[in-house]
């Protein structure tokens, strides 16, 4: 019955080409399997992708905080947050940034976890320095158990500094997105006290880290001395509300540089709540400018047309 209804999946078949192509079969495969997936720089990281979204983390850093943040020997400022500092809303802050979304292997795996329809919810850095304090076990999906089967979201993690145990990686529970629930009690917590095995998510700058939307994580404690760097994107199935307003504010310019799928990417195809009929014809057509040319572009139909 599964494999029917597999076959009738929009995209299905495109899906599996882009995966080929960019030799993502082991990875999924992992995925599929673990829950998470680490694609080395290799694949994950075209023309030095990592170290450019880097300097411009580094250079909104200055901008907003006055400082450029010190990885070698650096600390967080918030040094109680197991997280780390954060850089949020930075889509629009550097063309780079486009790029990051639209690298291939992070849009065929989420695509392969989320579907065709699956948008960019937020986008962050994160910069973490040693800390004490535990980061607990969770899972993305803010739902209460049981959580669905598929993933209704995932979360594209890249490195941009070397990701290791000590410098502070993430840390999976394998097989966990089967399980269908969230972490309770002591489960939520990793080593002392806790009662769950996580493994680290190591590799070098520039590798990316995928993980099914119920799949339980969280992240080693950095004990060396400098920064860990990171880029979040976190992508959602288009049904649910996002966790960023990029509906009507990309720049035109932006939207003219890139695919038709950097706009159902960034919101442009949703359709918002309306006000009466009128409205609703308004927000239909506005959409489906971009539906459609979408599916010209890849001759791929969306799942729902509302
Ligand atoms: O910082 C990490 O490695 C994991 C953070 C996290 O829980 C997330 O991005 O969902
Ligand atoms: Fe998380």
């Amino acid at each position: 019955m599964a494999e029917i209804a597999a076959r009738t999946e929009v995209g299905l078949d495109h899906i599996w080409k882009e995966i080929d192509d960019l030799g993502l079969q082991l990875y999924i495969e992992q995925l599929d399997r673990d829950g998470f997936t680490v694609i080395p720089p290799e694949i994950a990281n075209p023309n030095g992708l990592a170290e450019r979204v880097l300097e411009a983390c580094l250079d909104i850093a200055v901008r907003r905080n006055g400082e450029r943040p010190d990885l070698e020997n650096g600390n967080s400022q918030n040094p109680d947050s197991p997280v780390g500092d954060s850089l949020k809303a930075i889509l629009l802050e550097d063309p780079v940034f486009e790029e990051a979304l639209m690298n291939p292997a992070l849009l065929a795996v989420s695509t392969h976890l989320c579907g065709y329809d699956v948008m960019l919810s937020s986008m962050n850095s994160q910069m973490k320095g040693p800390s004490n304090t535990k980061f607990l076990v969770h899972t993305d999906t803010r739902l209460p158990s049981p959580l669905p089967p598929q993933s209704l979201q995932c979360k594209c993690i890249s490195a941009l500094t070397d990701f290791d145990r000590e410098r502070g990686c993430t840390a999976f529970v394998p097989g966990s997105h089967k399980w269908n629930r969230n972490p309770e009690g002591n489960e939520t917590i990793m080593g002392e006290g806790g009662s769950v095995k996580t493994v680290p998510a190591e590799g070098a700058a520039g590798s990316l880290v995928i993980f099914h939307g119920s799949t339980w994580h969280g992240a080693y404690n950095r004990v060396v001395p400098g920064l860990r760097a990171s880029l979040h994107l976190l992508m959602m199935r288009s049904i649910l509300r996002m966790t960023e307003d990029f509906y009507d504010r990309i720049p035109k310019d932006m939207l003219e540089r890139n695919s038709a799928r950097f706009a159902i990417l960034t919101q442009q195809a949703i359709i918002p709540a309306y006000i009466d009929k009128a409205d609703e014809h308004a927000k239909v057509m506005r959409a489906l400018k971009y539906t459609d040319a979408f599916e010209k572009e890849s001759g791929i139909a969306l799942p729902v047309k509302r």
